[in-house]
């Protein structure tokens, strides 16, 4: 179709689709043109968006890495190009700040400084608060309620954050991992996606795409994804945040879907064109676990991004053999003869890693350069790997919109959900190929809070979560469901300690 944003998108945009539409060929071969998703209009879903704060802002670029929507955006601008720039509309000159990352260690090492600016668009901001939440104790965003002026405002600021030129390269250092966002390579998801507000998932495919877009090229990969929540809110018709190829086939084979376009590539010619499959923790450890296990055996270069929910999140959050030990999801409802899921948690990592020549990562997105080295090895690694990334859903694990990020880092101090990776070309011993590292207190059982002496275990993370709190009375003692699920947790964080060599 020609024309699919005028004879399609338009009428979706203005309601009139249903109505006006005559069937049409992309509909009739579910076709989705690349990035539709940079159409859509989220303006008017929340009652508040972030207000940037340029003199207290450090460049840190978490609140761009961490956003599900592509709705927060930084750039590096020289002095003489923003002087130019600025002539248009000089009261838009308080936006940019000028940080010691790009201005200062510039300036001192007789290069060419640059000016910081931090941009928010307003029509694919969904008002979840993360971005406020990673800015931290900078105070360099703060929630604003939204009026036809915020609005239009900061429709302004974005509108002249996306004519000033890109980042200049020199700013963008492949050591600093947090700042391949800078560059419009690694912008491969564009937003306008259906994801809930503060959808952990949607930050973990963003983030993938980014480090694969960096360093490979933008037209470097492409996207085969398992039925799930990623599915829908990555192609809700008419609307695509993929700048990449991308396909859905079933929800129980993504991954012999894989192999065959990996064995397609190859007759082509294509080997070093990256391939990845996207599943929840219900397509790849229950009902596309075989298919998995099969391509893990195949020795294909293939690479796997599980998004472990613990739930089939999209169907409303039933269990799954990822849900924890006394979590109350559907089909393991709390009730007065159950209290939760009963089964001990399956562990996809530890089961990845027992094929042989597999590289296996577990990560979190909060942890910004463990998940992006994971991402960078799996995507050198010359066979299947599978990067495991524990995935904060909101409505399911009954979180604030903008803690994702927050509930993630405590999963790791937890013990929940451990940090690992294991890279086989590391050496001939398994202690030798698997690495803790990131993970605190990695030789102790729980690790202690040294200000506090707060013990942070996972019955202290079961509590800052409403799925858990049928586990608590109101003195705050856990039940015996709890305690197993704590006994569990425990069990396998000995194992992996053992597994690394950091426990006889
Ligand atoms: C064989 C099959 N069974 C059931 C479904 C219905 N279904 C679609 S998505 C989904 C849940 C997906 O859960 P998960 O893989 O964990 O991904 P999430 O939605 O949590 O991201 C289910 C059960 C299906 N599409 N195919
Ligand atoms: S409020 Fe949420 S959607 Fe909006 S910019 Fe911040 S992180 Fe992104
Ligand atoms: S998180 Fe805060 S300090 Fe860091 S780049 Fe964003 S606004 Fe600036
Ligand atoms: S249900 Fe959970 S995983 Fe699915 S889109 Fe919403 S937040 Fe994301």
């Amino acid at each position: 179709m020609k024309n699919f944003k005028k004879e399609v998108v338009d009428a979706y945009t203005q309601h009139t689709a249903s109505d006006t539409l005559p069937a049409n060929l992309c509909m009739a071969r579910s076709l989705i043109p690349p990035g539709t998703g940079a159409y859509r209009d989220f303006s008017s879903i929340a009652s508040e968006l972030p207000h940037f704060i340029s003199q207290n802002c450090v460049g840190c670029m978490a609140c761009v890495v961490e956003c599900p929507d592509t709705a927060i955006l930084g750039k590096v601008v020289e002095e003489d190009v923003l002087k130019e720039a600025l002539k248009e509309n000089e009261s838009l000159k308080t936006e940019f700040t000028k940080t010691t990352k790009y201005y200062t260690t510039y300036e001192k090492r007789g290069r060419k400084p640059g000016l910081f600016q931090i941009a928010i668009d307003p029509t694919k901001c969904k008002g979840c608060g993360e971005c406020v939440t990673v800015c931290g104790d900078h105070n360099a965003l703060k929630m604003v309620s939204k009026s036809e002026t915020v609005l239009k405002e900061t429709g302004q600021k974005f509108d002249f954050f996306k004519k000033l030129p890109p980042t200049p390269k020199d700013f963008i250092q492949e050591k600093i991992l947090s700042d391949f966002m800078l560059s419009p390579d690694a912008l491969l998801y564009v937003g306008g996606a259906g994801s809930c507000m503060g959808c952990g998932e949607a930050t973990g495919i963003r983030m993938m795409l980014a480090a694969t877009g960096f360093v490979h090229g933008q037209h470097s990969c492409g996207i085969v994804a398992a039925t799930g929540c990623n599915t829908v809110y990555g192609s809700t018709y008419p609307y695509n945040p993929y700048l990449v190829s991308w396909t859905n086939s079933l929800f129980e084979n993504a991954c012999a879907v894989a192999m065959g376009i990996r064995a397609r590539w190859d007759q082509q010619g294509l080997h070093p064109k990256k391939l990845w499959v996207l599943g929840g923790d219900g397509a790849m450890l229950d009902i596309g676990f075989q298919s998995l296990s099969r391509l893990l055996m195949s020795g294909l270069d293939i690479n796997i991004l599980v998004l472990d929910t613990q739930a089939y999140s999209n169907t409303g959050g039933q269990a799954s053999t990822a849900t924890f030990t006394s979590q109350n999801a559907k089909m393991a409802a709390h009730g007065s003869k159950l209290s939760g899921k009963s089964e001990r948690r399956k562990e996809l990592s530890n089961i990845a890693l027992m094929h042989p020549d597999v590289y296996v990562a577990q990560t979190v997105t909060s942890m910004t350069t463990h998940f992006y080295q994971a991402i960078l090895r799996a995507n050198e690694f010359p066979g299947p790997a599978l990067v495991n990334v524990y995935a904060s859903c909101p409505p399911e694990h009954g979180i604030r919109d903008n803690a994702a990020s927050e509930q993630s880092k405590a999963a790791v101090t937890s013990r929940a959900f451990p940090l690992l990776t294991y890279d086989p070309h590391r050496g001939e011993k398994l202690k030798e190929r698997l690495s803790l590292k990131g993970n605190p207190a990695a030789t102790q059982d729980w690790y202690i809070d040294p200000k506090t002496k707060n013990v942070f275990d996972f019955t202290a993370f079961a509590k800052t979560e409403g799925r858990f709190s049928k586990q608590f009375d109101a003195n705050g003692s856990p039940s015996l469901a709890m305690k197993a699920a704590q006994e569990d947790r425990l069990k396998n964080w000995h194992l992996l300690q053992e597994l690394a060599g950091l426990r006889a």
